[in-house]
């Protein structure tokens, strides 16, 4: 019997020792109620007195190893399974971050909502229209005359005789007092397209802002104050504009505007080409054939209206000299707006 239980220790320690070991087939296998051990301890009523306590202390001696190398093997298994699991779910906060770069508006865009966040401040409406136009409403209806130098098929994309692209935000304008009575206020943002060779100052496509207000009364001076209360916001509070005679056949008086240097302030620098002034605006009051046009009677309404490029206010405001950097998308130009 002795025997019995020394080879019961021997093979239950060796079946402990396999790599794949179940160590609960060996706890049910060895100390289970039906097991090999409790078999033995069953039988131990063969015995004389005298071997009946020694075989029992062996019996308990064997059940505790195999128990204590029961206890090792799971405790050993459950230190793998934890030290794989943490292999496997390692995270290491001391890494890098994964940034997510994000886009933003276009400097053209910014400049854009920056200027109808103004207008809109004065009680102007934005108003759209298309860039495929009619001739009619690019410069008929504008008083540009049929000999005008604009219409020439050198400086306006035609797609026929009647239709081309817009050359000039005013056509949806013409379209806004077509359909609307006085009083009128709206800004007409947008792409507008000229036969020109792209070069540092030009583009074949660039964008303008142009706005009309008519109503009963309305005189240059709200044009002035109109445009100051822009140039202000703008380019900072202490910004003048400036008159200068000019022509339009669609405004008349027509005026080109200047605002004083943001840079200097007037005294003459690098930016303002030693001026003091910068030109960015083109101005008048609405010609009255223009109006009586669109269907409004110029006996009783006036107006005036204003247009500038997009692309020359962002210029000068950010000293940026070469036009094309608009277009070509190199992020190494867009990232720094
Ligand atoms: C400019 C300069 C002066 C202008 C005129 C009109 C309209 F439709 F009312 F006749 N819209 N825009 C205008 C006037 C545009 O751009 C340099």
């Amino acid at each position: 019997m002795k025997e019995k239980l020394q080879q019961i220790k021997q093979a239950a320690l060796a079946e402990l020792q396999a790599p794949d070991c179940d160590t609960e087939a060996v706890r049910v296998k060895y100390l289970g109620k039906k097991g090999e051990l409790t078999a033995v301890l069953r039988g131990m009523g063969a015995l004389s007195p005298e071997e009946r306590p020694v075989v029992g202390q062996m019996a308990n001696d064997v059940r505790a190893e195999i128990e204590a190398a029961l206890a090792t093997v799971v405790a050993a298994a459950k230190e793998k399974a934890l030290n794989d699991r943490l292999a496997r779910e390692k995270l290491d906060v001391t890494m890098p971050g994964k940034c997510e770069r994000v886009g933003h508006q276009h400097p053209l865009t910014r400049a854009q909502r920056e200027m109808e966040e103004i207008f809109i401040g004065m009680g102007f409406e934005i108003a759209e229209g298309p860039e495929v136009e009619y001739d009619y409403y690019n410069f008929q209806a504008l008083n540009i005359p049929e000999n005008h130098p604009a219409r020439d098929t050198q400086d306006t994309f035609y797609i026929t005789d009647k239709i081309l692209l817009r050359s000039q935000t005013s056509p949806v304008q013409v379209r806004v007092m077509e359909k609307q009575s006085p009083p009128i206020r709206v800004i007409s943002p947008g792409r507008v397209y000229r036969s020109d060779a792209l070069d540092a100052t030009h583009s074949p496509l660039f964008h303008q802002m142009e706005g009309l207000v008519v109503d009963k009364g309305i005189t240059m001076s709200d044009l002035k104050g109109t445009l100051e209360t822009f140039a202000r916001k703008m380019f900072g509070d202490k910004t003048e504009i400036r008159f200068r005679p000019h022509h339009f056949p669609f405004t008349e008086p027509s005026a080109e505007v200047d605002v004083s240097c943001f840079v200097c302030g007037g005294k003459g620098c690098r930016v303002c080409k030693g001026e003091g002034w910068i030109e960015i605006l083109g101005a008048g009051m609405v010609h009255p054939f223009v109006l009586s046009n669109c269907g409004i009677d110029p006996e009783v309404y006036s107006g005036f209206a204003f247009g500038m490029g997009l692309e020359r206010v962002t210029m000068t405001r950010y000293g940026i000299d070469d036009i094309r950097l608009f277009y070509e998308n190199d992020e190494r130009f867009l990232k720094q707006f």
